[in-house]
């Protein structure tokens, strides 16, 4: 089809805008690091909070629990990692030092740790065998430390403290090989001398960056990866990986709407920094028995999938291990419902090799047929200054359908701010989804219908309008 041709068939209304005003020699936008985009594109981690307060059945401890306590019969992070594994998580999160101080290695920091635990006669390392079975079953390794510490007498010395806790950073980043991601709470209280704690973010990221330069760091204020600004499993529905930095400057920030900034991000944000939506699949982060028939659904799962990677966000999903050191088996089947639905609908593509054509064509490097090549590592991209495009996306087959994807190539960053799909259906076109970003990933539900032809219109003023990939399914379960 001839473009005159095509502008006649998306109508007048689709025709590719134009931005004149943009500035010349503007710095250009933020993008991923090799890193954050391995991060992103991983969609699902795993969490895992186990510590003394799954003895003690509580969320917090106070610091006052004894080692003795810690002895869970059947501990096998190999299971947890072959869980993993089978349900589609690509990296576990283990909680090595929880808010309580116990530590879930053998550190030479303290002795509230496993070596003094009745747990293989103190001569175990949970960190170790989770690393082993991480680098068996090809898992990526990730470690929570948390900077609060209610056990150790120095919390609330500043500078004191700040040793203790960077030789347990060194010990975690220097003794289990590879790590993919360190988890920084920013939860901060006072000690023991009744002073709060200062923490040295600076040196506490350099410490990370020098031993282990592929991890990718977690906190609220990044420097890698934000938190999504809340426990409950929803990014925002405009979601940017881009933040200003000066809006949350350190761990544990807070002032008011600081929750809603980094659901969103900024549009304009100098830093990329991607949210991840961390949540338990519980009511609570570690297990507690009378919490056994509390465990979320598939249906429920699901939703948080939309929520979370179907807003540009990565799931962060916490399974917190029994006192036997297993996953109960309610979460266990959860999780393997929780898949066998996700492959139910994105195992088949309906916009597979569907016959693409744009309104505009950055040119033939990145043409349009290129967001139904099923390679997410090309894209098609509209002229440089359009700020309105259109994709007009034949179906090979009129299929009904129910789950929208559309994603941008992140590795050039993020620019999308508007987006309408309609579909065609038998009895004329229909919105099927609208919204504002994108990202590297956008799901949309909507209730089943049968389409012949997408129409897609995007917008961005921030920068080049571009789309790795389309995608169109059914969701069975519906
Ligand atoms: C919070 C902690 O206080 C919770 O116990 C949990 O670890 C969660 C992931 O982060 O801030």
């Amino acid at each position: 089809m001839l473009r005159r041709d095509f502008l006649a068939h998306v109508g007048a209304a689709a025709v590719a805008g134009t931005f004149v005003g943009r500035v010349q020699g503007q710095a250009p936008r933020p993008r991923p690091t090799p890193a954050q985009l391995r991060w992103q594109r991983e969609e699902l981690a795993l969490f895992v909070h186990f510590s003394v307060n799954t003895f003690t059945d509580r969320e917090w401890g106070d610091g006052t629990e004894s080692p003795s306590i810690f002895a869970p019969a059947r501990l096998d992070p190999r299971e947890w990692v072959r869980v993993a594994r089978r349900t589609g998580f690509r990296t576990i999160v283990l909680t090595a030092k929880h808010h309580d101080g116990f530590c879930l290695w053998p550190t030479d920091t303290t002795r509230h740790s496993v070596a003094s635990s009745p747990w293989k006669g103190g001569q175990g390392d949970v960190v170790r065998e989770l690393a082993e079975a991480c680098r068996a079953e090809g898992l990526g390794l990730g470690l929570y430390l948390s900077p609060w510490d209610r056990h150790e007498p120095s919390y609330g010395d500043s500078p004191r403290y700040m040793d203790v806790y960077g030789a347990q950073l060194e010990e975690l980043l220097s003794r289990y090989g590879p790590v993919a991601q360190v988890w920084f709470d920013g939860a901060n209280g006072e000690g023991p001398n009744g002073k709060r704690q200062i923490y040295d973010w600076p040196r506490i990221n350099a410490t990370v960056r020098r031993l282990q330069p592929e991890a990718v760091i977690f906190s609220d204020a990044g420097p890698d990866v934000r938190w999504i600004g809340n426990e409950k499993g929803v990014a925002g529905e405009t979601c940017w990986s881009t933040i200003d930095p000066g809006a949350v400057p350190y761990p544990g920030f807070d002032a008011p709407g600081i929750g809603a900034i980094l659901q969103r991000g900024h549009p304009d944000g100098a830093a990329w920094r991607p949210g991840e939506t961390d949540v338990s699949i519980r009511p609570g982060w570690f297990w507690h028995a009378h919490e056994d028939d509390k465990v979320r659904g598939d249906d429920n799962l699901l939703e948080l999938y939309f929520t979370s990677v179907g807003r540009n966000s990565k799931l962060l999903l916490n399974v917190p291990p029994t006192r036997d050191g297993l996953f109960h088996a309610t979460d266990v089947s959860r999780l393997e419902s929780f898949a066998a639905r996700r492959s139910a609908i994105f195992a088949r593509d309906l916009a597979t090799a569907a016959g693409v054509l744009a309104d505009s064509v950055a040119g033939a490097a990145h043409a349009a047929f290129h967001v139904a090549d099923g390679n997410r590592d090309t894209w098609w991209s509209a002229a440089p200054g359009t700020t309105r495009a259109t994709l007009d996306v034949k179906l090979r087959q009129r299929a009904p359908c129910s789950v929208l994807r559309l994603q941008e190539p992140i590795s050039q960053g993020q620019s999308i701010e508007q987006f309408e799909v309609q579909g065609e259906t038998p009895s004329g076109w229909r919105t099927l989804a609208r919204g504002t970003t994108i990202g590297y990933c956008r799901l949309a539900r909507f209730p089943r219908t049968p389409c012949t032809r997408l129409r897609i219109t995007l917008q961005s003023r921030l920068d080049t309008i571009r789309l790795s990939s389309v995608g169109l399914f059914d969701d069975p379960g519906e």
